[in-house]
C-alpha cells in the first residue's frame, strides 16, 4: 500500500517514524514542510525536514525532538564569547548537517537531491521530499508586525498574536520531483499531527498540491487533543484567529480535503459532529508516547485508510 505522509515538527515527525516502521521503505513518501527554513549565521537551516530525518534515523534528541541526540554545544559557545546570535540553538553534529547542505546549496544542487543524499548516509530507506526545491518562507502576521517564523517561533517563544500567515514564495514554488509523481501513485496521503496553520498549510500552499490530492483518500491526524497542542502554537493560534481549538476546528480546517479524521479520545464527543461535516472521524489513544506508540497510532491509521472509500 503506497502512502504519502505531509509532515512538519515534531509531532508529524513522530507520526512519519510510526509509518516508517509499519510500512516496507518503499512504500512510504514523507513530504515535508520547508516554511520554517530560514537563513542564519549564513546557513540555510531546514529545520522540519532535519527533525523528519533524525527522527526516522534514530538521531533525534528525544528531549527536545528537534536536534540530534547527545549534541555538543562548543561552536555555539565559541560563537556567542565573540558576540554572536545564540538563540537559535545549533549543536555541534547538526551544525555538520547545516554546513553541508548550506554548501552544496550554494553550488546549485536542488534540496530535494541533498536531503536524498543525506538520507542515503542517514540509512533512511524511505523518500523524504521538501514541498519544493524553491525556497517558501511562512510569514507569521502578528501584532507586533510581520515576523519570520523562526523569529516568532524560538526567539518570541510564538508569544506575538497571530493575526494572519503568508508563505513568501509559494506561488513561485512547484512540488519538488517526485512529489505529484508519489501522490498519483499513493492510495492514501496523511496529514501527520503537524500545526495545520503553519506546517501542513505551507505544503498544500505550493501550486498543484490541492489539485493532486482531489481524487485522493485523505486522512488527517488531529494535533489537537482535548482543546490543546500536544506541543507548540496550534492551539493559541487557533484561538487568536477567533477559532475555538478543537479536533472539529482541525477537520473543518481540512474540509473538503480529507475524508476521515483521526481523533482523541478525550474527542469523542465531537465524532457526530465531525461526521456531519462528511468527514470519517476514528477516536483512538492519539498520543504518541514512545516508538512503539508511533507503530500503533500508525497501524491504525493505515487500517482506517483502508476502510476508507474514496467518495
Ligand atoms: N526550537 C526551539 O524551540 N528552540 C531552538 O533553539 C531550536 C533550535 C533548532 C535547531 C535545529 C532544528 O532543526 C530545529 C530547532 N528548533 C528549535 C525547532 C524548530 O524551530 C521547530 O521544530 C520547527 O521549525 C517547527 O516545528
Amino acid at each position: 500500500m503506497k502512502i504519502v505522509a505531509f509532515a512538519g515538527g515534531v509531532g508529524g515527525a513522530k507520526l512519519a517514524d510510526g509509518l516508517y516502521q509499519a510500512l516496507a521503505p518503499e512504500d512510504l513518501t514523507i513530504v515535508v514542510n520547508t516554511g520554517d527554513d530560514f537563513e542564519h549565521l549564513g546557513l540555510t537551516i531546514c529545520p522540519d525536514l532535519d527533525t523528519v530525518c533524525y527522527t526516522l534515523a534514530g538521531l533525534a534528541n528525544p528531549e527536545t525532538g528537534w536536534g540530534r541526540a547527545g549534541d555538543t554545544w562548543k561552536a555555539l559557545e565559541a560563537l556567542a564569547a565573540v558576540g554572536g546570535p545564540d538563540w537559535f540553538r545549533l549543536g555541534d553534529k547538526d551544525l555538520g548537517a547545516h554546513l553541508e547542505r548550506s554548501r552544496r546549496l550554494a553550488a546549485g544542487d536542488p534540496l530535494s537531491a541533498i536531503t536524498r543524499d543525506f538520507c542515503v548516509a542517514w540509512d533512511i530507506g524511505c523518500v523524504v521530499l521538501p514541498m519544493s526545491d524553491q525556497p517558501v518562507r511562512t510569514i507569521v502576521e502578528s501584532d507586533e508586525g510581520d515576523l519570520a517564523f523562526q523569529e516568532y517561533f524560538v526567539r518570541r517563544r510564538f508569544e506575538p498574536v497571530v493575526r494572519g500567515f503568508r508563505f513568501q514564495g509559494a506561488e513561485a514554488a512547484p512540488p519538488a520531483p517526485g512529489v505529484l509523481d508519489a501522490i498519483a501513485e499513493a492510495e492514501l496521503v496523511v496529514f501527520c499531527p503537524s500545526n495545520p496553520w503553519v506546517s501542513i498549510a505551507p505544503i498544500l500552499a505550493v501550486p498543484g498540491m490541492r489539485e493532486a490530492l482531489t481524487e485522493k483518500a485523505v486522512i488527517a491526524v488531529s494535533p489537537i487533543v482535548g482543546g490543546a497542542a500536544l506541543k507548540g502554537p496550534a492551539a493559541k493560534i487557533y484561538q487568536e484567529l477567533g477559532i475555538e481549538p478543537s479536533a472539529l476546528a482541525v477537520a473543518e480546517h481540512y474540509r473538503g480535503l480529507v475524508q476521515g479524521c483521526v481523533i482523541g479520545n478525550q474527542d469523542a464527543a465531537q465524532a457526530g459532529a465531525i461526521e456531519a461535516l462528511g468527514i470519517m472521524p476514528l477516536v483512538t489513544d492519539s498520543i504518541m508516547r514512545d516508538k512503539a506508540g508511533r507503530l500503533r497510532l500508525a497501524r491504525e491509521v493505515l487500517d482506517f485508510g483502508q476502510g476508507l472509500r474514496k467518495s
